[in-house]
């Protein structure tokens, strides 16, 4: 069963999947869409009432950054919500199909459950420079995922450093996770069937829009559409609770390329891609209390209806 009075670990929400699955076999379908570099399932869960056929798709994912763990949980919500509520959220699913992915980080994850609370980056592949066994002395392998997408890869807010929190890997797509979303987003997304894409952070609370890989980037044609969408969604989370949402474009936050938003709209074709970031909390703001996830989950899927509403008339 899902939790929302603690954070569930990779292996819960791997089994919370399976059930899934095996209770509601019309309406869920799971894939895994490869492994990560330590061997987990990165897996995506599809929702729909025919089999994928729907004319739209809507694709949410989570946990990119491995210590952001309200965002795993607002995914799961979600997930709890459309398929164990189907009934209350017909209108969500009606002609739309949604997948979801929840640990696009699963090794990051987990160490950052077992080994250090602040962990970001994934865990990787051993280092194959001469300089491997420096490299090594110094820090834990791992790159940012969100800094190793191949748009305008490396351009601002990314570091070649292995150590540093925002190191983007030894090349666009070097990393096992960034390539298994990419591939597939371009294998789901050849006919523009996905209309939408919400990759899930921490901390905000903000709705950052793209682009984001530098400053004085030209303004996306749509940024009047993208942001009227996400307005629509912070008044709604605001309604049910939550403090406001600052809905700004990324590069406002600061200028950092690499990340999967703007390479879903650069490159996987969909338009309206959006990070949030969800509500901060704790000592560091990374770590909110397990007692604070009902709120924030609940508030926040307020703002997904919204998307998901917006999604179906594009
Ligand atoms: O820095 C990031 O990757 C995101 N913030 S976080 O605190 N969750 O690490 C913001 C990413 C915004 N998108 C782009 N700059 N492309
Ligand atoms: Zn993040």
């Amino acid at each position: 069963n899902a939790t929302f009075d603690t954070y569930m670990r990779y292996d819960e929400i791997q089994a919370y999947l399976k059930q899934l699955e095996a209770d509601y076999p019309n309406l869920v379908q799971l894939q895994s869409i490869g492994k990560s570099y330590e061997g987990r399932d990165m897996t995506v869960i599809r929702v729909s009432l025919n089999g994928g056929q729907s004319p739209r798709a809507v694709l949410v994912d989570a946990g990119i950054h491995a210590r952001e763990w309200i965002a795993p949980a607002t995914a799961v919500y979600l997930i709890n919500q459309l398929v164990e509520h189907t009934a209350a959220h017909r209108n969500l699913l009606d002609g739309m199909d949604w997948y979801i992915l929840p640990l696009v980080n699963p090794d990051g994850y987990e160490y950052s459950q077992t080994k250090d609370r602040f962990w970001r980056k994934n865990r990787g592949a051993p280092r194959d420079s001469w300089l491997a066994w420096f490299w090594n002395m110094l820090c834990e392998r791992g790159a940012d995922v969100n800094r190793n997408f191949g748009f305008h890869w490396m351009e601002a807010g990314a570091s070649t450093y292995p150590c540093a929190e925002t190191f983007a890997g030894s090349k666009a797509f070097s990393e096992v996770e960034s390539q298994n979303l990419r591939d597939f987003v371009l294998a789901q997304n050849a006919d523009g069937r996905f209309k939408m894409y919400l990759t899930l952070h921490s901390y905000g609370p903000m709705i950052l829009y793209p682009y984001g890989y530098d400053y004085r980037v030209t303004p996306a044609p749509d940024t009047q559409e993208l942001k009227s969408i996400a307005e629509e969604a912070n008044a709604a989370m605001v309604a049910a609770g939550s403090v406001p949402f600052t809905v700004e474009n990324s590069a406002e936050l600061y200028p950092a390329a690499g990340g999967s938003d703007d390479w879903a709209k650069g490159v996987g074709g969909i338009a309206k891609s959006y990070t949030i970031e969800l509500h901060g909390g704790g000592r560091n703001g990374f770590d909110l209390p397990a007692s604070q996830i009902w709120d924030s989950v609940t508030q926040t899927f307020e703002g997904l209806k919204v998307f998901g509403v917006r999604a179906k008339s594009l």
